[in-house]
């Protein structure tokens, strides 16, 4: 029997709903599986002194996950290395911020070797594997060379870059030639889609097919948008719990009639925590009539600790806050209350139920989940307004939001502006239509939507498709 086996870097099904502080993919993949008879597979998130190739099995929130220790050197060289400080940054557009190693290259073709001898006995003839994210592009190449002739699909979550930052990167064409060993590539959006195409097209003379088909290097892969949704029938259900309506009530009180603006993020550079700061104080210097009256809500947890680009955006943030604080607050009003602890999925439900304003700003983002949740915990007969960027993924689908460019500080001090100030009906309206949205395409759909077409994807396209080249944008 065909089953489904999900490999990705870490393995982190939340062990109940409600109660989980995991990053969007764990959230999302978990709410996928749940249901599944498949097979969960990747990194521990430990290390051990010498590499083995053990694995453990195990129920984890009633998913089975299969997990392999890495060593030190992995850890250091292919996820702190090559995944976060050279792929991560570049693929968000920051050049600027990307390491590039020899020692990253190799450990991040070593993890990869590794994943794929480990996971090659688990899989069955009919089995369809998905791979997720930019940890493991290479792992269908390890796995093609070891023999294995199954559909496999590969899912970026994060952007993929416009042609010239990708060229930046040393031995680019390697890496997009390992994409041509999967038979569906994934991407968040239409936009990924058309930038990967285009790099295909021109650097490596890729000839695309009218079913979505792209042929380079003698291989060939069906390139398609699957844009990422949140479970939203679980999301409503969280929404109604006890913890939830604490949290919704203490953040009412604690507000005193005062708006809320907030903003939930992981604390990265992509999501323009900085920028955002910064346009939350132009708002201030531009309307005195409003201190006292409102307050930003800054949940930004701690991540990825090791890298020194975080630990320097830290500093800065803290830095930044004080400096608003400093300026504006009185004895009785707090502008800006910045936090950098975790909150569990129920309580960040009643938080953003209490929110105004819902800030999702980032510089690049995928997709950008915050957005989609905080649409789902709204109150449908007094809505918030959602303020979102134009270069998250979301933007591609939820056009109702306020779309802002998060460069500009008037441009996101207007809008918030405008979110306080929007009339009921006009909230209500354009709550509605990202509301619907947000329902209709969420993590189910995204995921059958991704396997449908992966056991649709024919394994052999080359044979008798009809070329049309250069047919970008198309
Ligand atoms: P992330 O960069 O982690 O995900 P995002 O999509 O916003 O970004 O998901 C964050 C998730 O973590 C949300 O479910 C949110 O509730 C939770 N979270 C964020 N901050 C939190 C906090 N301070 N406390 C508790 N929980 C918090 C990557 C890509 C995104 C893409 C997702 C899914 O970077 O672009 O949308 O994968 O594909």
């Amino acid at each position: 029997m065909s089953r489904l086996i999900v490999v990705s870097n870490r393995v982190n099904p939340p062990a109940d709903s409600g109660v989980g502080t995991a990053g969007g993919l764990a959230m999302a993949l978990a709410a996928a599986l749940r249901e599944d008879k498949g097979l969960w597979f990747g990194w521990s998130g430990q290390t051990v002194e010498q590499y083995t190739g053990q694995m453990s099995m195990q129920k984890v929130g009633g998913v089975t996950v299969a997990l392999l220790d890495l060593e030190e050197q992995d850890q250091q060289e292919y996820y702190n290395g090559y995944a976060n400080r050279t792929l991560w940054p570049l693929f968000h557009y920051r050049p600027d911020l990307v390491s590039y190693e020899r020692s990253f290259d190799e450990g991040y073709e070593r993890v990869n070797t590794r994943f794929a001898e480990t996971l090659l006995p688990l899989i069955g003839p009919d089995d369809l594997i998905w791979v997720q994210d930019y940890h493991l592009i290479p792992l269908a190449r390890e796995l093609r060379k070891r023999g294995v002739k199954n559909r496999i699909g590969f899912f970026l979550h994060i952007p993929w870059p416009a042609r010239r930052i990708l060229s930046t990167l040393p031995r680019h064409a390697e890496l997009v030639e390992a994409m041509f060993s999967y038979d569906l590539i994934g991407f968040q959006t239409e936009d990924d889609v058309e930038a990967f195409t285009d790099y295909a097209v021109h650097d490596a003379q890729a000839v695309l097919s009218k079913d979505g088909v792209v042929h380079a290097w003698g291989q060939a892969a069906h390139v398609k948008a699957f844009p990422i949704g949140i479970d939203a029938d679980d999301f409503a259900e969280t929404l109604k719990s006890e913890r939830a309506e604490l949290f919704h009530r203490t953040m009412l009180k604690s507000q005193g009639g005062r708006k809320m603006l907030l903003g939930v993020d992981r604390l990265d550079y992509s999501k323009g925590l900085e920028e955002r700061f910064t346009a939350y104080e132009t708002l201030l210097a531009n309307n005195p009539g409003m201190h006292g009256h409102l307050f930003l809500l800054q949940i930004a947890t701690r991540s990825r600790d090791e890298v020194d680009a975080y630990q320097d955006l830290r500093a800065r943030l803290d830095n930044l806050s004080g400096k608003i604080n400093g300026a504006y607050a009185t004895i009785d009003w707090v502008p800006l209350r910045y936090v950098n602890r975790p909150y569990r999925r129920d309580e960040l439900a009643g938080i953003y139920r209490a929110a105004d304003i819902g800030l999702v700003t980032p510089l690049r983002d995928g997709m950008n989940l915050v957005a989609k949740e905080y649409v789902a915990a709204q109150d449908p007969s007094n809505p918030g307004v959602l303020v979102l960027s134009q270069f998250a993924g979301a933007a591609e689908t939820m056009k109702d939001a306020l779309i802002v460019n998060p460069l500009s500080r008037e441009d996101v001090s207007e809008a918030i502006h405008r979110g306080l100030t929007m009339p009921l009906a006009e909230r209500k309206r354009r709550w509605e239509s990202l509301f619907h949205n947000v329902q209709t395409n969420d993590v189910g759909r995204w995921r059958d939507d991704f396997v449908a077409c992966l056991k649709a994807a024919d394994l052999h396209p080359t044979e008798d498709t009809d070329l049309t080249p250069l047919a970008v944008g198309e």
